[in-house]
């Protein structure tokens, strides 16, 4: 074993005992395993070795997140039966009394309790299930309106300004550090002639049309937890909740929801935007919001989708062509492999682009 789980387990303040840790879900950016402890009665729990090279300020990404779960766990204790453990994380103090420890040899670790009982979809087949993760992101941006105090911090500058995103990606193709930008000009091609109709939510931004919220930035269907009868749980990987605009949490939640195929479909005749999971996810969502929403926030919601999808494809674009160096990779071209899916996805989105707004302001108008 690479790291010394028991030891590491040993910096928090668990009162359990260590039985056995193993990789644990299907997430992209750190290093996640269960961790099963002795004794029924004992709750077990996720150990994450953070990725710094993504988020470069560890101490300031776990204040943000005690923040978050402490008002989210405030919130649900004045909600009669809530059940707070599997409703919200519960970060795991250490001996020292932080929410996180940095090994010996420069390795960040956090503890969460694991949530029991849990179902992780990365593939959506119901559109009971889509409704559901729909209140769930709706009732997570409700709760944290009114989190007191400054403004959270930014963990990834700039993570969905789709503007600093493609010149990234030119910026990547100029340098072309491992000989793959002349393989991929298609797909960059793709990208290219969409590049101006992509910036419409910034200038609504910049214009004052669209207020920044907290949202959370990472809205991909796994990081939504449902229960044992796929009911709304808890929404989990808080490392993006700051400051955002709505549509950032939609257009993501849709492209995983949504979506017939895995993210990473290589065979992309099976990729495509199912309309009626579209509008269960666009209904529960608006449930909860839709006295909240302003006029704009409301007329751009059909577009999100195309927009968020589009941006995760120019990032997995971008590090397939940088060598690889953000998300975990599976095989030799897997970046290449989810960027043309996304890229697949989003055809299939301006396809259905008039049906998604009439789906919008039908249920408004209800
Ligand atoms: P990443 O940023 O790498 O996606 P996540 O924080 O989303 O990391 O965790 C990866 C996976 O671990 C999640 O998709 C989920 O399956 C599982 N997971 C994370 N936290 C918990 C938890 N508290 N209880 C149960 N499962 C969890
Ligand atoms: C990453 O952390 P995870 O796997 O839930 C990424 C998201 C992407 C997603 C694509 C911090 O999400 O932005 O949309 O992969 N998270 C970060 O699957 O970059
Ligand atoms: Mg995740």
């Amino acid at each position: 074993m690479e790291h010394d789980l028991e030891k590491i387990f040993g910096h928090f303040v668990t009162g359990a005992k260590f039985r056995e840790g193993d990789l644990y879900g299907s997430g992209h950016i750190h290093d996640t395993y269960r961790i099963l402890t002795e004794g029924r009665e004992n709750d077990d729990y996720i150990l994450q070795r953070l990725n710094n090279k993504v988020f470069k300020d560890i101490p300031r990404l776990q204040s943000n997140i005690e923040r978050v779960t402490l008002h989210l766990r405030n919130k649900l204790s004045n909600i009669p039966g809530s059940d707070i453990k599997r409703e919200c994380l519960t970060l795991i103090p250490t001996y020292d009394n932080k929410s996180w420890i940095c090994d010996e040899k420069d390795n960040f670790w956090r503890l969460y309790i694991f949530i029991t009982g849990h179902r992780s979809y990365n593939i959506v087949d119901s559109t009971g299930k889509a409704f559901e993760g729909g209140k769930a992101i709706g009732r997570f941006q409700a709760m944290l309106s009114d989190l007191p105090g400054e403004p959270l911090h930014e963990t990834i500058p700039g993570f969905h300004d789709i503007e600093k995103r493609l010149a990234s990606l030119k910026d990547t193709v100029n340098r072309d550090p491992v000989g793959r930008a002349a393989s991929v000009k298609a797909e960059t091609d793709k990208i290219f002639r969409r590049e101006e109709e992509m910036k419409v939510i910034l200038k609504l931004g910049r214009e004052g049309r669209i207020p920044l919220r907290i949202t959370h930035n990472d809205t991909k269907f796994n990081n939504i937890l449902l229960d044992e009868n796929d009911r709304a749980l808890c929404v989990i990987d808080l490392d993006t909740v700051m400051p955002g605009y709505v549509h950032y949490d939609f257009g993501d939640a849709i492209r995983t929801a949504a979506n017939r195929a895995a993210e990473d479909e290589s065979n992309l005749s099976r990729v495509s935007m199912d309309i009626d999971l579209f509008k269960a996810y666009a209904s529960g969502y608006l449930s909860e919001t839709r006295q909240t929403l302003n006029p704009a926030e409301k007329e751009y919601l059909a577009f999100s989708p195309r927009l968020i999808t589009y941006t995760i494809a120019v990032r997995f674009l971008t590090d397939y062509i940088d060598g690889d160096n953000y998300f975990k990779i599976h095989h030799e071209n897997h970046n290449l492999q989810r960027a043309r899916a996304q890229l697949r996805l989003v055809e299939s989105m301006e396809e259905q682009y008039g049906q998604m707004q009439n789906i919008i302001e039908a249920i408004l108008s209800t």
